[in-house]
């Protein structure tokens, strides 16, 4: 079989779709983040901290996706904002056509940031893009600080690198800047936050550099039309 031109088929039939979702996600003036991890780093925990810091009237909306159960939309779902699983079957990530099918009935317009947790794996998410403004990748301290370097795609195309679980540090021998500096040879400008949400330490930075993201990448759209 000839697996190499169906899967730059697949590739660019979703690197149009997504062109389409970015120039639409641009009219409506709603930045998009696509968060990526290995399974278990912690994605929906941040985002459950994230939705819970949120006043009632921040107008966000959640997609997350995995292989199998609604668990990580219903665990979303408790914060009142609009939440959507999306269940891939047997694909380990997202592709744009899925954020189309599944944004299909909300108003964009109503919306002021979409963040999108995409299916646990730091390898297939990186090769699909989703019409995003960023990537984020999550990096927790169990996993160990060489995996920038064993998984550099994902690490080099994304904007800022969230180091998980940081309430563990006392346990696991983790190296903080040997992980950072992993993390800057793969992509020299990456930005990093360290993040507990257990004890909620770093919860600051993380809100701070949302807020700071949401921001350019208005001044950017003001930019582009002016
Ligand atoms: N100690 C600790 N555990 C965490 C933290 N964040 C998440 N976890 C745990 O890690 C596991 C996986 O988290 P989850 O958010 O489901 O990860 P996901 O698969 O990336 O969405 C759960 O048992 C969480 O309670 C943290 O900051 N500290
Ligand atoms: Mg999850």
């Amino acid at each position: 079989m000839n697996r190499v031109p169906l899967e730059g088929k697949v590739l660019s039939e979703n690197a149009r779709v997504a062109a389409e979702l970015r120039e639409r996600f641009r009219e409506h003036r709603l930045p998009v983040l696509n968060i990526i991890s290995s399974p278990g780093s912690g994605k929906t925990t941040l985002l459950e901290k994230t939705l819970e810091s949120f006043s009632p009237s921040e107008r966000v909306a959640v997609l997350t996706g995995d292989l199998q159960t609604e668990n990580d939309a219903n665990r979303l779902k408790r914060y009142g904002f609009p939440v959507k699983q999306i269940t891939t079957g047997g694909t380990c990530h997202l592709d744009a056509r899925m954020i189309e099918k599944h944004i299909a009935d909300w108003d964009l317009e109503k919306l002021d940031l979409l963040i999108i947790e995409n299916v646990g794996n730091l390898v297939c998410p990186s090769s699909y893009d989703l019409g995003e403004a960023a990537k984020i990748v999550l990096l927790s301290v169990t996993e160990g600080e060489d995996k920038p370097l064993k998984y550099p795609s994902i690490f080099f195309k994304s904007e800022l690198m969230v180091l998980t679980k940081t309430d563990l540090l006392p346990y696991v021998p983790f190296d903080v800047p040997a992980a950072i500096e992993n993390a800057r040879r793969v992509h020299a400008e990456m930005e990093v936050v360290k993040v507990s949400c257990l004890t909620g330490n770093g919860m600051h930075e993380w809100l701070t550099w949302l807020e700071r993201r949401k921001h350019a990448f208005l001044a950017e759209l003001a930019h582009l039309v002016g």
